[in-house]
C-alpha cells in the first residue's frame, strides 16, 4: 500500500469521527513554533569562556558540539531540513556574532550583532524571538542579576535588558514577525533566604525599568518566564510562579511564559494553560521534558506533551500561545535530539488538530462523562501515524529517512570537529 492509499483509509475512519484530516495538515503548516538555537552547543554562546551558570546544567559530552556560529547555523539547517512545520527561530543575547577583534559586553549589545543571524532567519523565512541572557557571565554577582542588592550589578543587567528590547525590534522589523523577548533570571539563593521580598521588589523594579524601553507594541512582546529552584539555588528562586504570573498580569503587553519543567512533579502545565487563557489575550510556553527535575530531556510524543497540545488547540489558541521548545540534550547526537524534539512537538499539535474535540466538548457538557472516556480512548487507536506520514511528506520531509542524513551529517561534519 502506498502513503496515499494509507492516508485516504485514515482519512475516512476520521471523517466518521467529524475530523478532517486534510484541515489538519493545511492548519499546522502555518502554525510557528521556535527552535531553540541553543540544543546546538550545550547553551554555551559566543560572548564567553567560562562554564554554564544560573541552575541549569547539560550532562554528556557527545561529539560534534557547534563551535562557531557558521557550525551552529549549519547544524540548525540540518533540523531544518529533517523537520516538518514552521519555524521561527529562538536566540539568547549570548549568541552575539562578533566581527575579528571586536567585542562589547552584554549591556552595549547593538542590533549589528545579530545582523548574521537575521540574515539566517531571512534566508529559511523565519521570525526571530529573543533572550537577554542573565547567566554565564562575570557580573552575576553572588548569583544574582535584576535582584542584586548592588547597584550597580543591577544597572548592567537593566542595561543588558533594555539593549535586548531594542534588538528585538530590529528582528521584528528585518523580518516582519513580531518578536517575543523572554526574561528569565536564575536569581535566587541556595539555602533559606533571610529576606524574601527586598529581591522580588528589586526584580519587580528592574524588570519595569528595562520595559520602559520605548518599543512598539506590536513588534516587541516581552514575557517573563517563571521557576521553582535550580541546582545550587535549591531554597528560593526570585522569579517564582506567583511572581511572575503576578507581574504579567500587572503590566500590560507583558506575556506570562511557563516552561513545563519549572513547576513541582505533580503540577502539570496542561491544566494552567487554559487557566491562563482565561485571562491573558496571549501566552508564550517553554515546551521541555522534565524527568525527575528540569533536567531538560528531549521532548517525546507523551502523555503531558500530547496534552498540553491539546489544551491548545481546544481551546482555539494556536494564535495566542507562543510556542517555543526549550531542552539540551549533550548525551547524544545533538541535531537527533534537536529533531526528535521538534518532530515530537508537531506530533502533538497535528494529533490533538486530529481529535473530535467539539463532540468530546458536547458529551462533557450533557455530563456524559461515561462516553467521555469512551471516546478519548477509541481516538488513540485511529491511524494517526497514516497522517502524521502525509504531513512529513507534505513538507517536504519523511517520517524514516531522516535519520540517515543525520548519520550522514555526523559523520561528514559532527565526527571532524574536533
Ligand atoms: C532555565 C530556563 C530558561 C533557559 C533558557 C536557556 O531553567 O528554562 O528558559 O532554559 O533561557
Ligand atoms: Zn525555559
Amino acid at each position: 500500500m502506498t502513503l496515499q492509499d494509507r492516508y485516504e483509509s485514515a482519512k475516512e475512519i476520521y471523517a466518521k469521527y467529524g475530523v478532517d484530516t486534510d484541515a489538519a495538515i493545511e492548519k499546522l503548516k502555518d502554525i510557528p513554533v521556535s527552535l531553540h538555537c541553543w540544543q546546538g552547543d550545550d547553551v554555551t554562546g559566543f560572548d564567553h569562556d567560562g562554564p554554564l551558570t544560573g541552575g541549569i546544567q547539560t550532562t554528556g559530552n557527545y561529539p560534534g558540539k557547534a563551535r562557531t556560529p557558521e557550525e551552529l547555523m549549519m547544524d540548525i539547517e540540518q533540523v531544518i531540513i529533517n523537520t516538518p512545520g514552521k519555524k521561527k527561530l529562538n536566540l539568547h543575547a549570548s549568541y552575539a556574532i562578533f566581527e575579528e577583534g571586536e567585542f562589547v559586553d552584554r549591556d552595549k549589545l547593538e542590533p549589528k550583532h545579530f545582523a548574521k543571524w537575521v540574515e539566517f532567519a531571512k534566508k529559511h523565512n523565519m521570525g526571530i524571538d529573543f533572550n537577554p541572557t542573565f547567566f554565564s557571565h562575570d557580573k552575576v554577582k553572588d548569583g544574582l542579576t535584576l535582584s542584586s542588592p548592588d547597584e550597580k550589578t543591577r544597572k548592567f543587567w537593566i542595561d543588558h535588558g533594555k539593549a535586548c528590547i531594542r534588538i528585538s525590534e530590529y528582528f521584528a522589523n528585518e523580518t516582519g514577525i513580531p518578536c517575543v523577548m523572554n526574561i528569565w533570571t536564575g536569581d535566587g539563593s541556595k539555602d533559606i533566604p533571610a529576606d524574601r521580598l527586598g529581591p522580588r521588589e528589586r526584580y519587580k523594579t528592574a524588570i519595569e525599568e528595562i520595559l520602559s524601553e520605548p518599543h512598539d507594541k506590536a513588534k516587541v512582546k516581552p514575557c517573563v518566564e517563571s521557576k521553582v529552584f535550580g541546582i545550587g539555588v535549591e531554597s528560593y528562586t526570585v522569579g517564582s510562579a506567583e511572581f511572575t504570573l503576578s507581574f504579567a498580569a500587572t503590566h500590560e503587553g507583558c506575556l506570562p511564559l511557563m516552561d513545563n519543567g519549572h513547576y513541582h512533579p505533580t503540577e502539570v502545565v496542561s491544566d494552567k494553560i487554559p487557566a491562563l487563557l482565561a485571562f491573558f489575550p496571549e501566552i508564550a510556553l517553554h515546551i521541555t521534558r522534565p524527568v525527575r527535575w528540569d533536567s531538560d530531556h528531549v521532548v517525546l510524543f507523551d502523555d503531558e506533551t500530547r496534552e498540553m497540545a491539546k489544551e491548545i488547540v481546544r481551546s482555539d489558541a494556536l494564535d495566542r500561545v507562543n510556542m517555543a521548545l526549550d531542552y539540551f540534550d549533550a548525551s547524544i547526537n545533538r541535531i537527533s535530539a534537536w529533531t526528535v524534539g521538534f518532530r515530537s512537538w508537531q506530533k502533538a499539535l497535528l494529533s490533538a488538530l486530529c481529535t473530535p474535540n467539539a463532540t468530546l466538548k458536547k458529551l462533557q457538557d450533557e455530563n456524559n462523562w461515561t462516553e467521555v472516556m469512551l471516546l478519548m480512548e477509541e481516538v488513540k487507536m485511529l491511524p494517526f501515524g497514516d497522517v502524521w506520514e502525509m504531513y512529513c511528506e507534505k513538507c517536504g520531509t519523511t517520517e524514516r529517512e531522516w535519520f540517515a542524513n543525520v548519520k550522514k551529517y555526523e559523520q561528514e561534519v559532527g565526527l571532524k570537529r574536533i
